[in-house]
């Protein structure tokens, strides 16, 4: 069984702080809001915060574009907030974790503006800068073809007038990368994280982290998108020649100097399953553990933006999500990895709408379901905010207005460009954006039913508009709610993991069933023999499930989605099949 760790056993939640709460009234999120909350959070059953970036930032990305890592946003507020939030964290035996974004910088950050002044700035090698390849009529070219990852068909280099060559920005023109082959470069990150560390910071999450060593020969992209004049660059800097050498002394002269760090490494395009292990062995690896995308991207396909392959939808069946998940549990439980389990971030739809069924019939069921997935796999588990209340994704009246994230905006204005007054194109569009588009998890928290939700002030301008479901769901209603609530369920389902950590945070994981079609179970297992058994419908209509021999008889229910009321000691279940409901999860435990 794996070495315990207080990082293992926590509940981690992430927090978008432009949408989680506004104390002065700008519309706007900020750190004072974060902490007047800290109440909340703690009675969920959380552990730990992991706040999406609050340094300076000209929020071209929403803050993944930093201009200064040693300072916050203004309208965010000041260092002296966030030492105020560790400290106001700490009474309540809690932790925080920041976003590291140290692929790349702002375009505006200082030691971008000195690289970019002239071709002997002594930060010129900060960054990525290339010679154009010209054409025949003597036409600058980008120095290969990488499209830009968010920036829908557009080139990732970016031609710079001043002098003349190209830098590499593989996001957006407004997020160059940094060259980590510069030596300065490392050494500066490290002394950021240092300045973090002894603030009182218990961690990283690393953005994008797997991006940042790049092949220096910078080969062109293979052709993945036919017709396409910008590629997908992803393999030649995804997982990098010289990734595990940075990361490396990221460790040895930085995270081992304190106690505990907690890192997770956002570590998007590679599923190999060596490669990753090499990262996040308990022994050899560099970080604790990554996220990987192969449960949020169940759905992903080529869709209708050459070079895109996020904005679309496509089929996934109930067997798909099994053999996701089992993949990861397994190989982290087998060769000693740890995983990260979540099913939502402010990059990702809202999970009821993506995996369930987010109709006023349904939601409830699928976000309990889903609750009943997360808290009981082996990982660390990641809790977004506002799914603890069954957030949905915005309404689909919505018009293309009301989207703000710059991919939806790109994708958007592309597709207009691609098919000008194509209505069937433009509907089709907006569907996936309802789907798929990061606002959707973006909008403001739904604290309570008067207007603007409680999450800035009556009368003033939300930066995003609420979602139009706010007076009846909303936080105010489900922490006094009679009967239990989404919040309810899960502060009941955290508790239970948080009672057992031999079994839910450190057992044995098990198929159950294993070919259904609509029903996906599992049964978790700790040293004891003690057993717990996880029953999900994945389907919105009746379904069937086995009882497995072993524990006919034994197995008793301790909660459920479509329980209400006293529920401690369920009838158990003899062999044969019991009948599950639309969404039905239940939690059942064997002697
Ligand atoms: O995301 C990196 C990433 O590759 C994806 O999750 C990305 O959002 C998706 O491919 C877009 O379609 C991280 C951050 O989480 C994201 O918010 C930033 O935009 C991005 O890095 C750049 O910093
Ligand atoms: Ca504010």
């Amino acid at each position: 069984q794996a070495v315990r760790k207080w990082w293992k056993e926590a509940v981690v939640y992430q927090i978008y702080p432009a949408s989680f709460n506004d104390t002065n009234g700008d519309g706007r999120g900020d750190v004072k809001g974060i902490t007047a909350k800290l109440d909340y959070l703690k009675a969920l059953g959380v552990d730990v915060l992991w706040v999406s970036p609050i340094y300076d930032s000209p929020q071209a990305d929403m803050g993944y574009d930093i201009s200064n890592y040693r300072d916050i946003y203004p309208p965010y507020g000041t260092l002296d907030d966030v030492d105020r939030l560790i400290q106001e964290l700490r009474k309540r035996d809690m932790k925080l974790v920041m976003d590291l974004v140290v692929n790349h910088t702002s375009e505006q950050h200082p030691w971008f503006v000195e690289s970019r002044s002239s071709l002997s700035s002594p930060k010129r090698h900060w960054y990525i800068w290339k010679k154009p390849v010209y054409d025949a009529d003597g036409k600058p070219h980008p120095p290969n073809n990488w499209g830009q990852i968010l920036g829908e068909g557009r080139p990732a280099w970016v031609f710079d007038g001043a002098t003349q060559e190209y830098y590499l920005a593989v996001f957006t023109p407004q997020q160059p990368d940094l060259n980590w082959e510069n030596p300065a470069v490392r050494a500066e990150v490290h002394d950021i994280l240092r300045f973090w560390l002894d603030r009182g910071v218990s961690g990283f999450r690393m953005d994008v982290i797997n991006l940042i060593s790049k092949d220096q020969a910078f080969p062109h992209g293979d052709v993945l998108i036919p017709g396409a004049r910008y590629q997908p660059g992803t393999k030649h800097f995804a997982n990098g020649p010289r990734l595990h050498e940075f990361l490396q002394a990221l460790k040895m002269e930085v995270l081992d100097c304190y106690d505990g760090v907690m890192t997770v490494g956002e570590m998007p395009f590679v599923l190999d399953e060596e490669e990753i292990l090499k990262i996040v062995h308990h022994e050899q690896g560099f970080l604790n553990m990554i996220f990987n995308f192969e449960l949020v991207e169940i759905d992903a396909q080529r869709g209708d933006v050459p070079g895109d392959f996020r904005m679309s939808v496509g089929p996934w069946s109930v067997a798909d999500l099994r053999r996701a998940v089992t993949r990861w549990q397994r190989l982290m439980i087998d060769n000693g990895g740890w995983n990260s389990v979540y099913c939502e971030n402010h990059d990702q739809p809202r999970s009821v709408s993506h995996f369930c069924d987010d109709s006023d019939e349904h939601r409830e069921y699928g976000s309990k379901l889903l609750c009943l997935m997360e808290a009981t796999l082996c990982g660390t588990l990641f809790v977004y905010q506002g799914e603890e209340l069954g957030m949905r994704n915005v309404p689909p009246e919505w018009g293309a207005e009301e989207y703000k994230d710059i991919e939806s905006v790109n994708y958007w204005n592309k597709i207009n460009e691609m098919y000008p007054g194509n209505e069937a194109k433009l509907l089709q569009a907006k569907k996936v954006m309802r789907a798929k588009a990061r606002d959707n998890s973006r909008t403001p928290m739904q604290w309570d039913a008067s207007p603007n939700a409680g999450f800035c002030p009556v009368g003033v301008q939300p930066w995003m508009r609420v979602n139009d479901d706010f007076e009846t769901f909303n936080a105010a209603v489900q922490t006094t709610a009679g009967s239990p609530s989404i919040y309810h369920f899960w502060q009941e389902i955290l508790a239970l993991r948080k009672k057992h950590p031999e079994v839910f945070v450190y057992g044995g994981y098990e198929l159950v069933d294993e070919h259904n079609a609509d029903v996906f179970s599992y049964v978790r297992t700790a040293e004891s023999g003690e057993r717990w058994l996880t029953v999900l419908n994945f389907t919105g209509k009746n379904a069937k499930w086995a009882v497995p021999e072993e524990v006919a008889g034994k197995l008793r229910w301790a909660a459920g989605n479509y329980f209400s009321g006293e529920h401690d000691v369920l009838p158990g279940v003899g062999l044969g099949s019991i009948k599950l409901r639309p969404w039905e999860g239940l939690l059942g435990w064997a002697i």
